[in-house]
Formats: C-alpha cells, sequence, structure tokens
C-alpha cells in the first residue's frame, strides 16, 4: 500500500523544524499540568503551569482543585526538567489554607528579579472571592518567597504581565470582564485604577494572554461561542487598546475540555502555543495537560488559526522511543487507545484492526551514523506482519509472533538510514496488532 492511496484521517502537521527530540502532545506526562503560561528566560524555555489534581477534598470533587505551583524547563521543547514545587498553599501568608484554588499563573523577569504571579482564594470564613499575589526569586526556577499580601486592587484570576516597547509593565486579568491596569516600577502595586478592556465581542470567560510582536500588542483569551472554550485574539497599537477583535485562534477541544487556556512565546526563531487539553483525563475535563503547536503569522501580523496536534512540535530522536500513536496522520482500520486504562499516565498504543491501515509520524532524526535495527513493542493474540517504510521509500518488515501480552521484536534496517525521514506503519498481515513505540539503533 503506498502513502499517496490512504485517505489520511487527520491532516494536522506542525511545519517548523527547530528542536532536535521527540516532542509530542501532551508534553508533561508523569501529571496534570493547566494553564501552561510558557516564558523564555536565560535562552531556556519555562513552563508554569497550574497543577490539578484528584481533589483530597469533598467539595472539590467535581471541580478544578490546586494545592501549588511547580515548574518546568527545557532546552528543546522535548526533554523537561520537573524542578518541583515552587509555590504551596500553605506557605503564602494570606492565602486560606487548603483551599486548593491555586490557579492559573505567569511569571515575568525584570531586573534581577523573577517575579511569579498567581491567583488564590485569600483569607477568611467563607471567601469565595480570588485575588492576586506575586512571590520572587533570584532564579526562575526558584525557591520563591511569597509576598505577605496579595496586590491591592486585583480581584480576579488568571493574571499576565505584559511590558510594551518602553519596559513599562501592565497586568492583564479575568475579573468580572477582561481587566487591566498599568503596574508600578516594583512589578506588585498598580499603577493606575483597574479598568475593562472594551470593544471585544461577548463570550469572554478568563484566561487572558496579552504580548507584543513588532510594535503591535496581540491580547489574547479563552473565547465561547458554541459549548466550549476557544482561543481568540484581539489586535492594538497600543498596550492598554483600543483593542480590534481579529478572530479564533484555536477551536474547541476536540476531546470535549471546557476550558483551554493558553500562552504564546517566540522560542530560537518559532513561535509556539502552548494550551491544555484533557488527555490524561477524557471522563474529567479538570485534570488537564499541556499541549503545544507552532504557530506563525500572515504577513500583516495576523495569527494564522493553530490546529491542535498529537504530534506536537519538535524531531523526534530515533533513538529514543518513537510513540506512534502520537501521530501525523491515521486510516481507518487503526485507531489510539490507551496502554493501561487504570493507570493512564502509561500512555497510548496504536491498534492496528485491519490489513492495509496504516499511521504515519513525521520527522524523525536518525542521526549521522546508520541505523541498522528497528525494535518494536507490540503485542498480537493471532501474530501478524508490520511493514515499517520511512520517506525515503525503503521498508522493513516486522514479523509479530503470537502474544497475548506485550513483546519486544526487531528487524533489520536494511536502508541503514541517517538523518530526518517520516514514517509510516501498517498493518501487512493479521486482524489485530498493537504497537506501542518503535526504537532503532
Ligand atoms: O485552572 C483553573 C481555571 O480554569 C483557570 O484559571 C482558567 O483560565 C481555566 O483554565
Amino acid at each position: 500500500m503506498h502513502m499517496k492511496t490512504h485517505h489520511w484521517l487527520t491532516l494536522a502537521i506542525s511545519l517548523a523544524l527547530p528542536a532536535i527530540g521527540g516532542a509530542q502532545n501532551p508534553v508533561i506526562r508523569d501529571q496534570f499540568t493547566a494553564d501552561p503560561t510558557a516564558r523564555v528566560f536565560n535562552g531556556k524555555m519555562y513552563l508554569y503551569p497550574s497543577h490539578d489534581i484528584p481533589s483530597p477534598v469533598e467539595r472539590l470533587k467535581q471541580w478544578f482543585c490546586m494545592g501549588d505551583y511547580h515548574v518546568f524547563s527545557s532546552d528543546d521543547l522535548t526533554e523537561w526538567t520537573d524542578h518541583g514545587v515552587i509555590v504551596d498553599q500553605n506557605d503564602v501568608p494570606w492565602v486560606q489554607p487548603d483551599s486548593y484554588s491555586m490557579w492559573a499563573p505567569d511569571c515575568v523577569y525584570k531586573d534581577g528579579t523573577y517575579y511569579f504571579y498567581f491567583p488564590s482564594t485569600p483569607k477568611g470564613e467563607g471567601r469565595r472571592g480570588f485575588a492576586v499575589g506575586v512571590a520572587t526569586s533570584q532564579h526562575p526556577e526558584g525557591p520563591f518567597t511569597p509576598l505577605e499580601q496579595p496586590i491591592e486592587g486585583v480581584n480576579g484570576i488568571d493574571p499576565c504581565i505584559l511590558f510594551d516597547t518602553e519596559g513599562q509593565a501592565y497586568i492583564f486579568w479575568a475579573g468580572g470582564g477582561l481587566r487591566m491596569a498599568r503596574l508600578k516600577d516594583n512589578l506588585t502595586e498598580l499603577a493606575s485604577e483597574p479598568q475593562t478592556v472594551e470593544g471585544l465581542p461577548q463570550g469572554f470567560k478568563e484566561g487572558p494572554f496579552a504580548f507584543e510582536r513588532q510594535g503591535k500588542y496581540y491580547l489574547t483569551f479563552p473565547w465561547v461561542q458554541d459549548k466550549t472554550e476557544t482561543l481568540a485574539y484581539a489586535m492594538s497599537d497600543q498596550p492598554m487598546g483600543p483593542y480590534e477583535f481579529k478572530g479564533v485562534i484555536m477551536e474547541q477541544s476536540p476531546t470535549g475540555c471546557w476550558t483551554n487556556h493558553h500562552s504564546i512565546v517566540e522560542y530560537k526563531g518559532q513561535w509556539y502555543l502552548f494550551y491544555h487539553h484533557n488527555d490524561y483525563s477524557p471522563e474529567f475535563d479538570k485534570l488537564r495537560s499541556t499541549r503545544i503547536d507552532s504557530l506563525f503569522f500572515e504577513p500583516d501580523g495576523t495569527i494564522r488559526p493553530v490546529t491542535a496536534t498529537l504530534r506536537g512540535v519538535g524531531i523526534s530522536d530515533a533513538r529514543k522511543r518513537v510513540e506512534l500513536d502520537r501521530y501525523s496522520r491515521i486510516t481507518p482500520g487503526a485507531a489510539i487507545a490507551f496502554v493501561d486504562e487504570t493507570d493512564k499516565f502509561k500512555g497510548w498504543k496504536v491498534a492496528f484492526t485491519q490489513k492495509g491501515a496504516a499511521v504515519a509520524y513525521d520527522r524523525i532524526d536518525f542521526g549521522s551514523e546508520a541505523a541498522t535495527k528497528v525494535t518494536a513493542r507490540v503485542k498480537a493474540p493471532a501474530g501478524g506482519r508490520l511493514s515499517i517504510t520511512l520517506s525515503d521509500g525503503t521498508a522493513s518488515e516486522l514479523d509479530v509472533p503470537r502474544s497475548e501480552d506485550w513483546t519486544l521484536v526487531s528487524a533489520t534496517v536494511p536502508s541503514a538510514p541517517t538523518g530526518l525521514k517520516d514514517l509510516t506503519v501498517s498493518l501487512a498481515d493479521g486482524e489485530s496488532v498493537e504497537v506501542d513505540w518503535l526504537v532503532w539503533e
């Protein structure tokens, strides 16, 4: 079966090739991470998400539940380091203990100090509203020291800090509309009365993210028109507007996650959209996971809509596991499923159920030393055969023995590939073969 004859179901491909590695969505695979704010500090990507957890308290069993923040960093958007907890709800003087409401944060740098902004529930019997506090550090990965009091005048959630081209800082947040104010030089007090961003169409809910590019200001935000949040944006020549609405950046989540929350950042010459879906928790959308896809601007500065992909960004290393289930394209007769429904962090597999079905995975780096062997983790109760084809047209056949359990099978790779290749795996024989991952050596 040739690639050209496939009817591909998903054609969502990221075109940028900036990083060597295997970034796939979701990018953090051992815990839930939501509301991902990405910031570049010292040439490295830092990720400051909220930390969703299954609620230990009855009142939040069906709601958002977050008690602390972790920060992650990466050089290549592929390998992420978890630097651990940087702020815990019970270490913040003004936060109601065990309120589990450490919602979407932001972090910025100024004059030798990193300022971490976070919303939470202030102390006080029966308090329900949110305030926004600041914690500071000399390092982007912390440790951060929380200030005694939240920022006076900011009542709401989802703080985002914008610096204009002169270095003046502004804070945007959600609280009875999309609110904004100038910040004083200390970045911890308001320098102007909060005001509402006017002129946006109805549908704003939360999660504003503002940034500047080539002298234009972009105000991006979750926006509901139908059932769940899309991501939309407006543009202005001034940081405080007036903003002109431009449209949708990302459509509603196909998995029905009600929220989406994002950040947009340039790294090594490529722009990225960080956002979240509920990949590891399809049945409960308050346990979310960070994803990344490439973002592009049109020549007039508007944003080209971004399609959510499983493949994500970056280049996968052939010598590390290539998770085929994070595919670029798939045909009928192949589908993905969790490897273990009782432990979803074990990830996904591809199940081939029809001869000829195929899954394509783009951008694998075979390096400069020829690979001579491919190994796959597979399962096939009645046995089968896989065809492993690279974009240079060469193919290997992998005989899969009868196996009720996962097993490793290997084959020689006659073409000895080097460099960058795309991969297609198809079912050459058999009726049911599952693939967890492939690796070359
Ligand atoms: O994570 C809790 C809330 O859900 C955030 O603050 C919102 O933006 C939404 O993502």
